[in-house]
């Protein structure tokens, strides 16, 4: 096994505190692309280079230079935006990006398609929005999810909170982006030094998910850090702490694998909450696997050196003992839509959106109509894990006017016709703009969905919620591996067939069949629909039932 350092580890620390040579890259008009260092650097300013896959070869025949584009992504702690913030984001979306706002299953918002010349237009666009991208991409602490629903408990608000004091608190210290993107003067003398990250930051990106049960709409395991919420007479007392959650594997490398996250303990009290969370992150930089990078991410790094003994080194380091973990129990995974009021008798309208895509179509003014729901000012934005938006905190007087707007652009009607398979889906961007994708994504499920449906209501389980994600690729963005159905792309057309999650997100599922094409993937889920209604136990879930009956 190679000790050597991978080539990123010497990008990062050279690059001058996440500078690199991005302003030379920005100034350089014979490309659309930035240098291949840059790349790397930039992505820790929230962007990704892509090109458009669907006319790479057609360009590269005509011996044309791919067509290049940038992704921005935004840091959005739980998710959150204000009326004026999504205003600003439609317009910037649709005069420097291809105008669809993606919400992603990570509760935040991403434009693609930017050429170079617009990056610098977009950022500060944002900024003035009181908006930006720092973080969201990168070896570095992403943005910090947390559950979405105020109706969900009381204590969202002090739940959501903690998902700021996270971000904040792992912010990297560097004033790259500011000089870089907002024109900030670079003063010589100012200190930037970072004892987080230092000048090599993580081995791998870093995630982290806060739960409130008994929801567990975040997915709480397939973070680095998961933080379950515990709440006893009402009141917010700490958090569960589990570590070591993610989902990435590699098809043919069978050191790669999903991991769920292990709850090692339970800590109260916000000064121990945040210098836990910490720690937890100069392990990983002290410890993560900067070689491989298929290996890097904290799962490896605790299944190499033991649970208890990351338990030990944790301790060690904040300098107190984790309690043991509390009892906590989850029900759902899902959105709750339409409309719900929470506890101070706010009301929200939970929008389906399907695979996050803000946009108009045919059937419904999607992104029309949440313009002009931000333009009354009378609601907040916030969004899910799923992929969904919730138009939120409207007051009982506004209710009306917002209905309103929301069945005028046919929303409404959007959200009630849609099947339960479809609103408890979720596919990832995928082609056209992903490069690591092998088969379709997000431009694909509604359609194989629309072939589910009917397969559905033959076998009478049309009212049944059940989750299913599909991912162009074995990374595993749309989380498919805790899935009751998850689809995972390995070539064009072809996908390997995953069965037997929990609706709750506790267990991963596990392979089914490899590689199959459409007309095979409807097969196998019509036997399994026929099993699964002549075979299940009473109020048992299709994943608990595939679980019990393919894999015991
Ligand atoms: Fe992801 C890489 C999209 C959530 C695991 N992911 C990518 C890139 C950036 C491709 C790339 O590296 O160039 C994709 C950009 C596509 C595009 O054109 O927009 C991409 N990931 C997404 C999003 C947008 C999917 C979506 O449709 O919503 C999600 C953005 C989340 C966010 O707002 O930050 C997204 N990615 C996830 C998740 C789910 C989660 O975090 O809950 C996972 C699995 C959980 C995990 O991290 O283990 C995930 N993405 C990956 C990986 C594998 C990481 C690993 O451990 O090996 C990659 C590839 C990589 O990092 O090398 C990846
Ligand atoms: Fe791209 Fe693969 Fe992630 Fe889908 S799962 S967005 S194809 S990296």
């Amino acid at each position: 096994m190679s000790t050597a350092l991978s080539p990123i580890e010497k990008v990062k620390r050279e690059s001058k505190g996440l500078r690199g040579t991005i302003v030379e890259s920005l100034r350089d008009e014979i490309t659309g692309a930035i240098a291949e260092d840059d790349q790397a650097v930039i992505k820790f300013h929230g962007m990704y280079q892509q090109d458009d896959r669907d006319v790479r070869e057609e360009r590269a025949s005509k011996k044309l230079d791919r067509l290049h584009s940038f992704m921005i992504r935004l840091r959005l702690p739980g998710g959150f935006l204000t009326s004026d913030q999504w205003i600003a984001t439609h317009d910037i979306a649709g005069e420097n990006s291809t105008g669809v706002i993606k919400i992603t299953t990570r509760q935040t918002l991403q434009l693609h398609g930017l050429i170079k010349s617009k990056i610098k237009p977009t950022i500060k666009a944002f900024n003035e929005a009181k908006l930006d991208s720092i973080a969201t991409c990168g070896d570095i602490n992403r943005n910090v999810v947390c559950s979405a629903h105020p109706k969900q408990s009381s204590i969202h608000e002090e739940v959501f909170g903690y998902s700021e004091k996270i971000s904040e608190l792992l912010m990297p210290k560097t004033r790259a982006y500011y000089e870089i993107w907002l024109d900030e003067e670079k003063i010589k003398e100012r200190t930037e030094e970072d004892p987080l990250y230092e000048d090599r930051y993580l081995p791998r990106k870093f995630k982290i998910a806060i739960a409130i049960p008994p929801n567990n709409d975040v997915d709480v395991f397939a973070n680095d850090i998961g933080l379950i919420a515990i709440i006893e007479n009402e009141k917010l007392i700490g958090f569960n702490l589990a570590v070591g959650g993610g989902l990435s594997a590699t098809h043919g490398n069978t050191e790669t694998y999903p991991r769920l996250a292990s709850v090692i303990g339970f800590v109260a009290g916000e000064k121990n909450i945040l210098k836990t969370i910490y720690e937890v992150l100069t392990i990983q930089r002290d410890f993560g696997n900067r070689s491989d990078r298929k290996l890097a991410r904290l799962k490896y790094t605790l299944d190499k050196y033991g649970v208890e003994w990351f338990k030990e080194e944790l301790e060690k380091r904040i300098g107190f003992k984790l309690v043991e973990a509390k009892s906590y129990q989850f029900s759902d995974r899902k959105d709750f839509y339409g409309w719900h009021k929470n506890h101070q008798g706010l009301w929200y309208y939970t929008v389906f959106t399907e695979n996050g895509r803000v946009l108009d179509s045919e059937k419904v003014k999607l992104k029309s109509g949440l313009l002009e729901v931000a333009k009354t000012n009378k609601a907040n934005f916030r969004f899910t894990c799923n992929q969904n938006v919730i138009v939120a905190d409207i007051q009982e007087k506004d209710k009306a006017s917002i209905q309103r707007i929301l069945e005028a652009h046919s929303i409404v009607n959007h959200t009630e016709s849609a099947t339960s398979i479809r609103k408890n889906s979720m596919a990832c961007v995928a082609f056209n703009t992903c490069p690591l994708a092998l088969a379709e994504g997000q431009r694909y499920l509604p359609s194989l969905i629309s072939k589910i449906e009917p397969l559905m209501q033959r076998h009478q389980l049309e009212s049944e919620e059940i989750v299913i994600r599909m991912t162009g690729c074995p990374n595993g963005c749309a989380r498919p591996y805790v899935a009751e159905i998850g689809f995972v792309g390995t070539a064009y057309g072809k996908y390997n067939l995953h069965v037997g999650g929990d609706r709750q997100g506790q267990r991963l599922n596990k392979l089914f069949k490899e590689s199959l094409d459409e007309v095979s993937i409807l097969n196998e889920l019509d036997q399994l629909f026929s099993d699964y209604k002549t075979k299940r136990n009473t109020k048992e879930t299709l994943g608990d039932f595939a679980y019990r009956n393919y894999f015991n």
